[in-house]
């Protein structure tokens, strides 16, 4: 009972990580950066305002499902503890919670790059459910899954909130293969995932009318250059989000209006963006009950379940 934390990124790691992925994300063409950066406090912020936002359905979507079917999931799953990959805040682990019935789930696993969003979130759980055993793993799922606590019982990893399509495909089919491997008998995968819509609806959802999710890409720049001691002037990019039919995705890019150059210093690395050049933060893949088959599939895991209300689908996986 109570509250344990493994730190696997402390600010060494991640300074370092950052580093390496800074290095070659800005030499590449297009420049890209990824996606995990945005999370220090005030990009944890501004997601959490982003969830609220009307254009951005699908957190919405995603705990209606769970309102009606986070029961029958678990009625069939019977976990006794719940890892929670990419966990941020717990509005979605409280719900599944409050869908148990039978056997009940004694140990909360959360797994985030973002300590401090998982010991917020441990204590107000703790204040709710102090016979709660919570061991936070603040690490980065695509590096630090071997590192797991071992099994107290039957188990459910939930992925949620569609953070499965911010991995491009060869990063979804490694860690579905490693969740694979980390899934025993009765054990199951709960996948969150966005479906393909109409375009208005996907490129409003990351381009909102209140400029939030501008603020939230521009803060990969801020996170660079606090860590790496670099000097992007953030508010000179503009945000773009749009559609790429092709690979079923929103991109979100930083596009600079005029030529930039920045230095980051502890890389002693020089960095010029061209007018109109971009920098590509994120990628927000969006699945169709074959596609999303299709890649549990190629892991090795089959697919248990399927509810969706045509907007956003929760996937159960077992492994095969
Ligand atoms: N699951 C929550 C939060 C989604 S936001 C929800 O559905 O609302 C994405 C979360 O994943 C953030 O909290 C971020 O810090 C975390 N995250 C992103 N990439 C990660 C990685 N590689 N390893 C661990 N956590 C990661
Ligand atoms: C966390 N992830 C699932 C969000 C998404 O929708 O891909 C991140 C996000 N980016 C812009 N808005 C929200």
């Amino acid at each position: 009972m109570g509250y344990h934390a493994d730190v696997h990124v402390d600010r060494a790691g991640l300074h370092d990580a950052l580093a390496n992925d800074v290095r070659r994300g800005l030499r590449e063409h297009p420049k890209s950066l990824p996606p995990k950066y945005f999370y220090d406090a005030a990009g944890s912020a501004l997601f959490e305002q982003i969830t609220r936002l009307p254009e951005y359905y699908l957190t919405r979507a995603e705990h209606a499902l769970l309102d009606v079917h986070a029961r029958g999931i678990l009625r069939e799953a019977r976990p006794e503890e719940i890892v929670e990959l990419g966990a941020g805040s717990p509005g979605k682990f409280q719900r599944l919670l409050a869908a148990t019935n039978g056997t009940p789930v004694r140990r909360y696993v959360p797994v985030d790059v973002d300590g401090g969003v998982l010991q917020d979130s441990a204590r107000a759980l703790l204040r709710r459910h102090p016979e709660l055993d919570v061991h936070a793993v603040v690490g980065d799922f695509e590096r630090h899954l071997d590192r797991l606590p071992s099994p107290t019982g039957r188990r459910l990893i939930a992925f949620l909130g569609s953070t499965i399509g911010n991995l491009d495909a060869a990063g979804r089919q490694r860690l579905l293969v490693e969740l694979r491997e980390l899934l025993g008998t009765g054990d199951r995968l709960l996948v969150g995932m966005d479906l393909v819509k109409n375009l208005a609806a996907l490129e409003a959802a990351y381009d909102d009318a209140q400029g939030v999710t501008a603020e939230f890409n521009r803060n990969i720049l801020r996170v660079v250059n606090r860590e790496l001691h670099a000097d992007f002037t953030p508010e000179a990019f503009r945000h773009v989000a749009r559609w790429n039919d092709a690979d079923s995705r929103v991109e979100m890019h930083l596009a600079a209006d005029q030529r930039q150059m920045a230095t980051v210093k502890d890389l002693g690395m020089a960095v010029a963006v061209e007018r109109g050049e971009t920098i590509w933060t994120e990628s927000c893949h969006k699945f169709t009950r074959v596609s999303a088959e299709a890649m549990l599939c190629t892991a090795g895991l089959s697919l248990v379940s399927w509810h969706t209300d045509g907007t956003y689908a929760l996937a159960v996986g077992a492994a095969r």
